[in-house]
């Protein structure tokens, strides 16, 4: 079977905005054990190359192919562009299988199949396994019916398998990176670049995160086979930079560790830029020298909130001075911070942004990433917000850069001009300036200046969405009646396998 894997082309900021783009590692996960199976596969990668629909049902169609499999990182974001490609595509060639994955679909497979009748089948949860063992009985004409972690359309509606086990050990699968030509991908200002993933999950429990609950449970890649790959990449690539993926990887500080010895070991250049909880660099605190010397540059800090009833209300399980100690550890050991700043949680009024205000100038990051709240189905969050007013009929915008539910007592264009005001008064703070004109490290000032020029671009870009181009609801509905009930039992999208010691039940779901 000929198999193209397509990213269709985002329409966020985050896609648009900067010229380096990164690999589309979830189709290249899955990618790898087709390829290992024997299948021909080949890469449409439409996001990096800003192809429009056109373009792109070319692009897939300038080959023969069988299998169409889409799927997109800014998953719920992406939907609307994915649902749009498979009808395009089934039109133009009606016996193409289109299979469709991600954490969105994964999620909403039922109006998923309901609403594209172009979709053949969903996958469900992790893909390698599932994609791979799917495409065996279809390639062999048997019945997939029974393998678990699919969802597909009967006569009578929609139908799934029951849920896959999660994959037990991350180093059995392997990533395609022969899919892709690494000197097209790039991250940081033109350093050559990868996505990759020490680990999955995150045992925490925040009432918000879309993550967490789609790979289960937290594991980890061996530190020392990681390492080596990373180093591969880069010997064999020229890769510079390595943003991982991962929610948590500093998830076992033995692991993390043994990971930095492995690298360092390895004696590569190379930039690490990763995501993580402030807590664990406060606990990482004497190992810090590590993080720096194998390369980490920024640590993208997950503190959301700068208020502690709004961290507890959000079950955030931090706290507020751990989040501050951290920012003044990472500086003090030559790393960049970033903070989140999410609003649209518990705002009440002007005082809450003035506060936040406040205490992001106190916590003093280096740099700073405002988003808002957004409702993900499958969240417990989901549920405390249901009757919430939504502002925002796109979902294209269900991006955390525009907002989605209304707040109480304060009007969508305060909220805007006080998110804006926020990034404009942390950012030309004279204590940033000075390390982004002044700094005396090569690669922070690089890592300053590269996010400056792309915050200003984005910043007028959303001033001018939004004086332009931005059309609210003009009857806003409550979240549940526009989108559904909580799905927030179904959080955890795959089942624990017998290896970790529990039996799995296998019940099929229609
Ligand atoms: C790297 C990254 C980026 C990179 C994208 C690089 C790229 N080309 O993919 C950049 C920085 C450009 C980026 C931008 C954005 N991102 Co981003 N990003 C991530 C990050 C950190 C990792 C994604 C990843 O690679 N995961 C690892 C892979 C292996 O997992 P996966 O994609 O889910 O794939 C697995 C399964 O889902 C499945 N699967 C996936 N696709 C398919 C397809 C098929 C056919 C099948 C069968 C299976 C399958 O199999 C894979 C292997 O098991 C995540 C956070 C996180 N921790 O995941 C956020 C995340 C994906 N981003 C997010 C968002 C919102 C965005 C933006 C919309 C932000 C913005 N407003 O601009 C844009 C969208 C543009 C884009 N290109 O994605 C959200 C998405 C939330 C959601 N549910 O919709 C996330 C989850 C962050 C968060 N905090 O919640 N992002
Ligand atoms: S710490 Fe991050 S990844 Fe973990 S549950 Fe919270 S938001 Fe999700």
């Amino acid at each position: 079977m000929r198999i193209c894997l397509l990213n269709p082309t985002h329409t966020a900021i985050g896609s648009r905005i900067p010229s380096d783009h990164l690999p589309p590692l979830g189709l290249l996960a899955v990618g790898g054990p087709l390829l290992d199976d024997g299948f021909a596969v080949r890469l449409v990668d439409a996001d990096r190359a800003g192809l429009d629909a056109r373009q792109t049902l070319v692009a897939v169609l300038a080959e023969p192919v069988d299998v169409v499999m889409m799927g997109h990182s800014g998953s719920s974001s992406a939907h609307r562009t994915v649902l749009n490609l498979a009808l395009r595509l089934k039109r133009l060639h009606p016996r193409l299988i289109i299979v469709c994955g991600g954490v969105h679909p994964t999620y909403h497979w039922q109006e998923t199949l309901a609403q594209c009748k172009a979709i053949d089948f969903v996958v469900r949860g992790e893909g390698e396994r599932t994609t791979r063992d799917l495409l065996r009985l279809l390639d062999a004409g048997a019945d997939w019916r029974q393998l678990p972690g699919i969802a597909w359309r009967e006569a009578d509606g929609p139908a799934a398998s029951a849920k896959a086990t999660m994959l037990e050990c991350l180093d059995d699968w392997r990533v395609g990176w022969e899919l892709i030509a690494h000197e097209n991908y790039s991250y940081w200002g033109g350093m050559r670049a990868v996505v990759v993933q020490f680990s999955r999950g995150c045992p925490y429990l925040c009432s918000y995160c879309g993550q967490r609950g789609f790979w289960t449970r937290w594991r980890h890649r061996d530190p020392a086979r990681f390492a080596a790959e990373l180093a591969r990449l880069h010997r064999e690539h020229g890769v510079q930079l390595i943003n991982f993926a991962d929610e948590l990887p500093t998830g076992s500080r033995k692991a993390w560790r043994a990971f930095l010895e492995a690298l360092i070991a390895q004696n590569v250049p190379l930039t690490l830029v990763g995501s993580t909880r402030a807590g664990d660099i406060v606990r990482d605190a004497d190992i810090l020298h590590l993080y720096k010397r194998a390369g980490v540059i920024r640590f993208l800090l997950g503190i959301e909130s700068y208020s502690q009833a709004t961290l507890a209300a959000i079950r955030k399980g931090a706290t507020q001075s751990e989040d501050r100690e951290a920012i003044r550890l990472l500086r003090q050991h030559g790393i960049l911070s970033m903070a989140s700043c999410v609003v649209g949680f518990d705002e009440r009024s002007d005082a809450d942004f003035l506060r936040t205000l406040r205490h992001l100038r106190d916590y003093d990051p280096d740099q700073i990433q405002t988003l808002y709240a957004t409702p993900h189905r499958w969240t417990p969050f989901y549920g405390e917000v249901a009757r919430r007013r939504v502002l925002e009929p796109d979902t294209r915008k269900w991006d955390y850069k525009h907002q989605v539910l209304e707040t109480p007592g304060v009007p969508a264009w305060r909220v805007f001009a006080w998110v804006k005001f926020i990034e404009v008064a942390v950012q030309l703070r004279p204590k940033a300036l000075w390390r982004t004109f002044f700094n005396r490290d090569p690669d922070q000032a690089h890592a300053m200046r590269w996010y400056t020029a792309i915050g200003r671009k984005v910043w007028f870009h959303e001033l001018a969405e939004f004086l332009f181009r931005r059309r609210h609801f003009q009857a806003p509905p409550a979240l549940e009646d526009l989108a559904g009930s909580s799905m927030a039992d179904e959080e955890e999208s795959m089942a624990v396998g017998r290896a970790r010691g529990r039996v799995v039940r296998l019940v099929a779901q229609r």
